[in-house]
């Protein structure tokens, strides 16, 4: 199995770590898809990571699709739970993160694709308040969970929270969303030493 990606990319990175927490082995090939000669969409015609090719030659691209199938073909250490009602919670966690991981690109974005007198400050605000939004929304989740995750045990809501919150570090540091969501900051410290996590920290 093949997972295309890159270092820096929350996406590729939740995909990583579920794999780590499952101990499925993969080769993991670099692709910088912003490069002119990117042959990425050969595996997704959306041009994006993480693409993920099966031993058959299956090709499965965006990350919530990988995970699920993954939960689907590798049951062995589930990250989700097998009662109905209780995997959609954590799978609208699990959106929660792509979503504010979504919001930190689209700014990043925004800014790497407009001269600073362009960029759209309306939109920035909006890509923020997203942002602030699902920090609040974990926030809420962590304070009433007894144990040390978002639902009863370490799920992929988790491994999609930690992958913003990381991302958050890494590309917004000036946020310092610590500051404004302390139960988050413990729950990002437990999730940090977690091998999969340690192993997979961002480079640029
Ligand atoms: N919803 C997709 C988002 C993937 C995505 O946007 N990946 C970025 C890397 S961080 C990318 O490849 N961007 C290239 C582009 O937008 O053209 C997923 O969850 O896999």
């Amino acid at each position: 199995m093949k997972l295309i990606g890159s270092l820096t990319s929350p996406y590729v990175r939740k995909i990583r770590v579920q794999l780590l927490e499952k101990e499925i082995p993969f080769e993991f090939v670099l692709e910088d898809v912003w490069q002119p000669d990117t042959t990425i969409t050969q595996f997704n015609p959306l041009g994006k990571v993480p693409c993920l090719v099966l031993d058959g030659g299956q090709v499965l691209f965006d990350s919530t699709v990988i995970s699920g199938q993954m939960e689907y073909l590798m049951p062995t250490i589930p990250l989700l739970p097998s009662n109905p009602n209780a995997r959609a919670r954590v799978r609208t966690l699990e959106v929660c993160g792509q979503g504010i991981s979504d919001a930190a690109v689209a700014i990043l974005l925004e800014n790497r694709f407009h001269e600073p007198a362009h960029v759209s400050q309306a939109w920035v605000v909006r890509q923020t308040q997203k942002i602030h939004h699902g920090l609040a929304y974990f926030q809420h989740h962590v304070a009433n969970m007894p144990g040390n995750f978002l639902t009863e045990q370490f799920s992929l809501a988790d491994v999609a929270a930690g992958c913003a919150l990381f991302y958050l570090d890494f590309r917004m540091p000036d946020l310092d969303w610590r500051k404004e969501y302390p139960a988050l900051k413990d729950y990002a410290e437990r999730l940090a030493v977690r091998p999969s996590f340690e192993a997979t920290r961002p480079q640029a």
